[in-house]
């Protein structure tokens, strides 16, 4: 399978530690997002958000949707089970990965992509909006601290889809945005240590 890639956004990098879990060696095709690769109208015809990642299955299809992409590795190798066992472990997980993407992920890409010169020229920056978003993540980020503070991990006692998406979104956050984990959170610093020594980190 291909894998539609850029080397620092964190929505394909999510799929890559994903699939890096579960030990699938993804063939990675790099879509140069700033030069507009995403937006010519072939890109465009394999994801019409001209986004990456998109997924080329072994039958020609395309998969776009990073979370759509890592439920379809899950499906094709169960175990390490990244989602949920059960239907109460899966809705636990689910709740928790949504968080993180909509709390986190979010207001992280908003402060990058509104503040970070990089992007001057290709999107209609607004630096206001994105220092508001900048402060929403750090507040975020202090919450996830006390949630941690009772638990290993983003869902409970084991590594899931919920600290990968949590993951990729401090890690952006802080090349792209100045988004730094204050050392006083201990309980985040822990977690992000400890995720970060994962192999599959690195991919
Ligand atoms: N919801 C999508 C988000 C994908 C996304 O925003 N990808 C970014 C990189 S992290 C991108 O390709 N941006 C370029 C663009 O939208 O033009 C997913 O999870 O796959």
């Amino acid at each position: 399978m291909k894998l539609y890639n850029h080397p620092v956004a964190p929505s394909p990098r999510r799929v890559r530690m994903f699939a890096a879990e579960k030990e699938i060696n993804l063939q990675l095709e790099e879509v140069d997002l700033l030069a507009g690769q995403g937006r010519t109208p072939e890109f465009l015809a394999k994801n019409s958000s001209g986004a990456v990642p998109v997924l080329e299955l072994d039958d020609g299809s395309y998969l776009p949707e990073s979370v759509a992409i890592c439920r379809y590795l899950e499906g094709l190798h169960p175990e390490p089970n990244l989602f949920g066992r059960d239907f109460r472990e899966q809705v636990q997980i689910e709740m928790w990965n949504r968080r993180m993407e909509f709390e986190l992920l979010a207001p992280v890409g908003h402060a990058v992509v509104n503040t970070n010169p990089i992007f001057r020229g290709v999107f209609a920056q607004f630096p206001d909006h994105g220092e508001a978003q900048r402060a929403v993540a750090h507040q975020r980020l202090e919450r996830m601290n006390s949630e941690l503070q009772a638990s290993e991990f983003v869902a409970g006692k084991r590594f899931t889809i919920a600290d990968i998406t949590a993951l990729v979104a401090i890690d952006v956050g802080g090349v792209m945005a100045n988004i730094q984990i204050d050392p006083r959170l201990e309980n985040l610093t822990r977690w992000h240590k400890t995720v970060s020594s994962r192999p599959s980190a690195r991919a």
